[in-house]
């Protein structure tokens, strides 16, 4: 029986990630399929229909057997944004036919970077129809397993209208599983000038309503395809090539370069559900990442690392050995968070290996090889995860997904709420929020992330002194 996965896009990052993933996703099953065609199977329908025009309405055909044919495939997803640039265009782009009238919300203000805006007038206004258009796709899933939020942070519909609608899939599917890719902006380069206020304002929601979030930072992303393209440069020319990314300025991560960032935040996905997209020798499912990774219920921010990197979409020249991939993905410079795991106390690690040149056997003897070098907490020594699925992406090879359940990402915590506090202290643009939202709203955002702060240091108490010192000084800033 298929195991369906609903995808909701919120906000102008969000659909321009989705749109990537699906882009990605189609051309990995089209290159799965090779010449014998592809056909209607339950792995496809995890995250496509498959419907026949040709009836009015149309009818949808599920997987029967091994040879159901693929009429037109419509992804199962709800698109979402308080302006309609980004959905217009999606839907008139090559893409379009994968999306139908129905999946889609738009109104054309936008909700000006504000959470309040986002989460207090549009959640509302939208709540009913929000519902019926996620209640549209869940109707057609024989067994759905989980929503997948795809929303940047800073910006007012994806962190405002995506937390909501988080609560509303919190009071009306309890028994499905709630994933967030929620793009943190970059601490260094934003354009956004309140993204402090809604990036804490939804971080306190995504504790509370969300089962597993990916935390995918931009400076991070950016870092990547800097250090990618210093390296092309160097390994094709002997030179450096301008970076098409300075470090300046709030132009510095739009345009082309969005593209690129959203090509690795889309492969964090493409990786993440390619268990559930084709076949494996060791599938790993959705809701296995939260029982095997999630060991407090709030606890659920998993840090991810990928390797080998591609971020240009060309294919990953340097031939790499299952060690090396395994020692690359351990190092900060695959990180999708700008954090320093190893420096503090793993609660649980899972890897993920994507490709046709990797054993179970390969899998676990690398387990055990860097097992060492990971200050696991106590009771979790053996706490990892390890899943293999045998088609590989479209760039490389081999690919292997690193997901730490880690308690660095606390620190990143106190930064967020650092940045928060040098804007609220003064009370800036406090009032475009108290027009949507009480006041106390921000005060008990706060508690609650302070909590989360406090939560993941509590479990740091079995480090060696200089991190326990750290930790001091955070929560004494709280
Ligand atoms: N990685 C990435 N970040 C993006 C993208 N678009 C916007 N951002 C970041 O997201 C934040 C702004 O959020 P948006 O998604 O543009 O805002 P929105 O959700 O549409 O909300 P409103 O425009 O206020 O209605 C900033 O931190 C941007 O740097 C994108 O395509 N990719
Ligand atoms: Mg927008």
């Amino acid at each position: 029986m298929p195991r369906e996965c609903i995808t909701i896009q919120a906000g102008q990052c969000g659909n321009q990630i989705g749109c990537k993933f699906w882009e990605s996703a189609l051309r990995e099953h089209a290159a799965a399929a090779g010449n014998q065609g592809a056909v209607f199977d339950d792995a496809l329908s995890s995250f496509f229909r498959n419907v026949d025009t040709r009836y009015k309405p149309p009818r949808e055909i599920k997987p029967r057997g091994g040879n159901t044919p693929i009429l037109s495939l419509k992804a199962r997803a709800v698109l979402i944004d308080m302006e309609e640039g980004v959905v217009n265009q999606l839907l008139k782009g090559q893409l379009s036919d994968l999306f139908d009238k129905k999946q889609y919300i738009t109104d054309n203000s936008g909700s000006g970077n504000n959470w309040a805006q986002g989460h207090e007038f549009y959640g509302p206004k939208y709540s009913e129809s929000i519902l019926e258009k996620i209640r549209h796709e869940a109707e057609s899933c024989e067994s759905l397993q989980s929503f997948f939020m795809l929303h940047s942070l800073g910006g007012g519909t994806g962190s405002g209208v995506g937390t909501y609608i988080l609560e509303l899939l919190d009071d009306n599917y309890p028994k499905v599983y709630r994933f967030c890719t929620s793009i943190f902006p970059s601490a260094e380069d934003d354009h956004v000038v309140t993204s402090p206020y809604n990036s804490l304002l939804s971080t306190a929601k995504l504790a509370e309503h969300a089962d597993c979030v990916l935390p995918v930072e931009n400076q991070a992303l950016i870092d990547i395809i800097r250090k990618r393209e210093s390296l092309d440069a160097r390994l094709e020319a002997g030179q450096r090539l301008p970076s098409s990314i300075t470090s300046k300025g709030s132009k510095a991560i739009q345009g082309k370069s969005f593209d690129q960032m959203n090509g690795i935040a889309a492969n964090l996905l493409l990786h993440l559900t390619s268990s559930m997209r084709f076949e494996g020798p060791l599938n790993v499912d959705l809701n296995e990442i939260t029982t095997n990774l999630v060991p407090y219920p709030r606890l659920h921010f998993l840090v991810s690392s990928i390797a080998p990197l591609s971020t240009s979409g060309r294919l990953v020249q340097r031939p790499q050995s299952i060690n090396q991939i395994f020692t690359e993905v351990l190092s900060r410079d695959n990180q999708l968070m700008k954090a320093s795991p190893s420096s503090y106390t793993y609660l649980a690690c899972a890897f993920l290996m994507r490709g046709n040149f990797c054993t179970i056997t390969d899998l676990n003897q690398n387990v055990s090889r860097i097992q060492q070098r990971l200050h696991m907490v106590h009771w979790n020594t053996e706490g990892f995860k390890t899943g293999l699925c045998h088609q590989p992406p479209l760039d490389s090879p081999l690919s292997l997904l690193c997901l730490a359940n880690n308690t660095c990402i606390g620190s990143r915590f106190a930064s967020m709420k650092e940045s928060f506090s040098k804007l609220y202290k003064r009370k800036v643009y406090v009032h475009h929020y108290t027009e949507y939202m009480d006041p106390g709203v921000f005060e008990d955002s706060c508690c609650q992330v302070d909590d989360l702060i406090a939560e993941y240091a509590a479990l740091e108490v079995l480090r060696p002194p200089d991190t326990v010192q750290r930790l001091k000084s955070v929560l004494s800033n709280i």
